[in-house]
């Protein structure tokens, strides 16, 4: 079983995310997600998301790309999570294009970089809908 990560904050779920989730999972049979808990995204990304992480979860796990849901609490547990889940291929969109090289050295795991979709993202819609 070819076994997926990727981490990120989906919130108000969008295309984008579908886009990348669905191409995550082209990588192998079991994808799982790292989702950044609401502690994470406001110590480390600065970010507020509109939800929470367990109704950020729900919507993840109503996805057919997705097989489990786990928590981001911390930007070092992704080679941990990779050895621990017996990770193959670790995927992020490009936004986040080299970032993530080193752990082709530190697990035994592939590291792909995706484009992003273009014009749609979190920070619009929210502009958007000005909330
Ligand atoms: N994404 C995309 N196209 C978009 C918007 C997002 O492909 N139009 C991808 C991002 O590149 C990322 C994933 O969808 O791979 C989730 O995006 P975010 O929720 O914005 O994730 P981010 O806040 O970048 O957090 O440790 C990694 C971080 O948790 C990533």
């Amino acid at each position: 079983m070819k076994r997926v990560i990727t981490y990120g904050t989906f919130d108000l779920l969008h295309y984008g995310h579908i886009n990348l989730l669905r191409r995550a999972k082209e990588y192998g049979d079991y994808l799982i997600v790292g989702l950044s808990t609401d502690e994470f995204n406001w110590d480390e990304k600065q970010k507020k998301s509109y939800f929470s992480y367990e109704k950020r979860k729900q919507l993840l796990e109503a996805i057919r790309y997705v097989d489990l849901v786990i928590p981001e609490t911390g930007w070092e547990q992704k080679t941990t999570d990779i050895k621990e889940y017996h990770i193959d291929t670790f995927v992020m969109g490009d936004d986040w294009s080299g970032k993530f090289d080193y752990l082709e050295s530190k697990t035994d795991a592939q590291v792909i970089y995706l484009p992003r979709t273009p014009e749609i993202s979190t920070s619009q819609i929210k502009k958007d809908l000005k909330i």
